[in-house]
This record gives structure tokens, C-alpha cells and sequence, in this order.
């Protein structure tokens, strides 16, 4: 990417979210609207997904287009498949894990998305735990995001992400939220007021040689769902999937787009919203970053 070269700042965005989190032609719309937020905050998307074989990042408007019409018949691509999806040359849509690691590639640090996957309820008999949470450990981007959704076990991810040696920084919250809700009764590590502040936070760990940080951005007030609400459809979504016996990687997918049909499609409103949220905030993360940088280019012998 051009871009990349010339310094500027870019903010990565997932192409799962696209192929199989939300239906068409919202996928489309939201993933244009998306890329039009983070040039208007005056940094760069570059969308990655896996097209016809090759990693892509900085997917095209047409592939866009290709990668939202095709929604689920494009393949998952979490990291361990991305190597035969390459070999097998199909379309994938790229996960939270396998952006991250691509972006990681591309030497992009930040990264937006909706929400993490974390560990799934009923992990303790199941084992579903997201490689999200495992390439947060070791992959030295920022993943700005409406915390996890509550078909999750919110704890429970979060303790997987302190074992992980993760990060969670709130943003302008003390609150880890839960994607829909503007909060989960969780409490985040550390409170950040600023993308100023948070590009400090993230620029350190990196230098530090640790991995992933996570930027936990609520919910915008006036789309936010009641949390109550929202629950008693997860738990719908949930026995379905039970019932169908959904599960391994169809499980979040199966969820999401149940979850859009047990609302009515408020859901699917309140997810575009906060993406967009999301992808304001990595844009002004990426822009405090890059100035971070050229000030310590500025200064070579300030931090030594
Ligand atoms: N959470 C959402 N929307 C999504 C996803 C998660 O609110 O579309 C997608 C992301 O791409 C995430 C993936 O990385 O689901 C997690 O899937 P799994 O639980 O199978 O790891
Ligand atoms: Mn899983």
C-alpha cells in the first residue's frame, strides 16, 4: 500500500463482519460507510480479506462488492485456515485473528472491528474459545471494538485476555461494554480519555515487545439496546442453536444473524452504528500514532 509507504496512518478492517455478520446488502453499506468514516478522520482503510487466493490488503470497491454478495458462501478464514485457503485460491472473509495477523504483516498497528470473539458459554464443556483471544497474545496490533457481544461469556473472555497478557483500555469508560449494551457489569483495566492517550498506552507496548492491546469503545447512547432486552434474545438465539445443533465456527454466525431476526433488525442498526464509532476512534488513534512517530523521529535521542 502506498499509503503505508508514505507514512500515513491506516486503519485495517475485517471482511468476516462482511461475509457472515450481517445480511445483504447492509454488509455493503456498512463496510462503504465504514471506510468513508476513517478517510473523513484523515487516515486510510485498507479492508483485508482472502480474494480468489491472495491476501488482500486494502480490498478494492469491487471486492467489496464480491465479498458482501457472496456473504456465507465465502469461506470463515480464522488463522488456521488461512495457509489452504491461499493454496485453494477461493474468497474468504478474514476473522479478528487472521486481520490482525495480516495487518500485523502489512505493518499496520491499528485495527477496527465490531466486537472480539471471546470464550463462548458453556467453553468449560464445548472448548469454543476464539483464536481471537489467542493472537491478541502475540500479535502487536490495536483492535478498537464495542467490547465482545454477550452471546459470549464476558468474564470469562476476560480473564482469558489477562492470562493472555492483554490489555483493556476503556475508552472514556470504566465499563467493559457489551457490544449492543453500553455496559456488561464488568469492570475494564484501564481508563484512557483520549485517542491521544491511548495511542501512548499502545505505542509503549509495542515498543516493550508485548503483543495486542484491546480499545474497548462503547456503544454510541443513542442507538445503545437495553441490556435486558438483548438478553432474552441471546438466550433464544442460543437454545436454537442447541436445538439445530449449531456449533464450532457456524456458532457466532448462526447467533448474530438470529439475533437479527429476534429483534426485528434493531440489532443489525446498532451493530452498523457502532462499527462506525469504532472505525472514528481507530482513525484518531491512527493519526495520534503516526505523530507520535514522526516526533520521535524528530527527537532521535529523547527516548533512549
Ligand atoms: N463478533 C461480532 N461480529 C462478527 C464477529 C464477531 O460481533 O462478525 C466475527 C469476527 O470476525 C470474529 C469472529 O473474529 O466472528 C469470531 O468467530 P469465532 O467465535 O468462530 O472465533
Ligand atoms: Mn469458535
Amino acid at each position: 500500500m502506498n499509503a503505508l509507504a508514505d507514512g500515513r496512518p491506516v486503519v485495517a478492517l475485517e471482511s468476516t463482519i462482511v461475509t457472515h455478520g450481517m445480511p445483504y446488502p447492509q454488509n455493503l453499506e456498512m463496510a462503504r460507510r465504514v471506510e468513508g468514516v476513517i478517510r473523513r478522520s484523515g487516515a486510510v482503510p485498507a479492508t483485508i480479506a482472502i480474494m480468489d487466493g491472495k491476501l488482500m490488503v486494502g480490498a478494492k470497491a469491487q471486492d467489496l462488492e464480491r465479498l458482501a454478495g457472496l456473504g456465507g458462501k465465502a469461506a470463515k478464514a480464522s488463522r488456521r485456515d488461512v495457509a489452504a485457503l491461499l493454496v485453494s485460491g477461493k474468497m474468504a472473509g478474514t476473522t479478528v485473528a487472521t486481520t490482525m495477523m495480516a495487518a500485523a504483516w502489512a505493518g499496520i498497528q491499528v485495527f477496527a472491528t465490531g466486537g472480539i470473539g471471546g470464550v463462548h458459554r458453556g467453553a468449560e464443556a464445548t472448548f469454543d474459545i476464539s483464536a481471537d483471544l489467542e493472537e491478541l497474545r502475540q500479535t502487536q496490533v490495536a483492535v478498537v471494538c464495542a467490547g465482545a457481544k454477550s452471546i459470549l461469556d464476558i468474564p470469562k473472555t476476560l480473564e482469558t485476555l489477562e492470562t493472555n497478557g492483554v490489555p483493556v483500555l476503556g475508552y472514556r469508560t470504566d465499563d467493559f461494554p457489551a457490544f449492543w449494551a453500553r455496559q456488561s457489569g464488568q469492570k475494564v483495566d484501564h481508563r484512557v480519555e483520549s485517542a491521544e492517550e491511548a495511542a501512548r498506552v499502545i505505542a509503549l507496548q509495542f515498543e516493550l515487545g508485548m503483543g495486542g492491546v484491546v480499545v474497548a469503545n462503547p456503544i454510541p447512547e443513542s442507538h445503545a439496546m437495553d441490556a435486558r432486552e438483548i438478553e432474552a434474545r441471546i438466550e433464544e438465539a442460543i437454545k436454537g442453536a442447541e436445538a439445530e445443533g449449531v456449533s464450532r465456527k457456524d456458532l457466532t454466525p448462526f447467533l448474530l444473524k438470529r439475533i437479527v431476526e429476534l429483534t426485528e433488525g434493531k440489532s443489525l442498526i446498532a451493530n452498523i452504528a457502532l462499527v462506525e464509532n469504532n472505525a472514528s476512534v481507530a482513525a484518531e488513534i491512527a493519526v495520534a500514532m503516526s505523530a507520535l512517530g514522526s516526533e520521535a523521529e524528530a527527537k532521535p535521542n529523547a527516548s533512549a
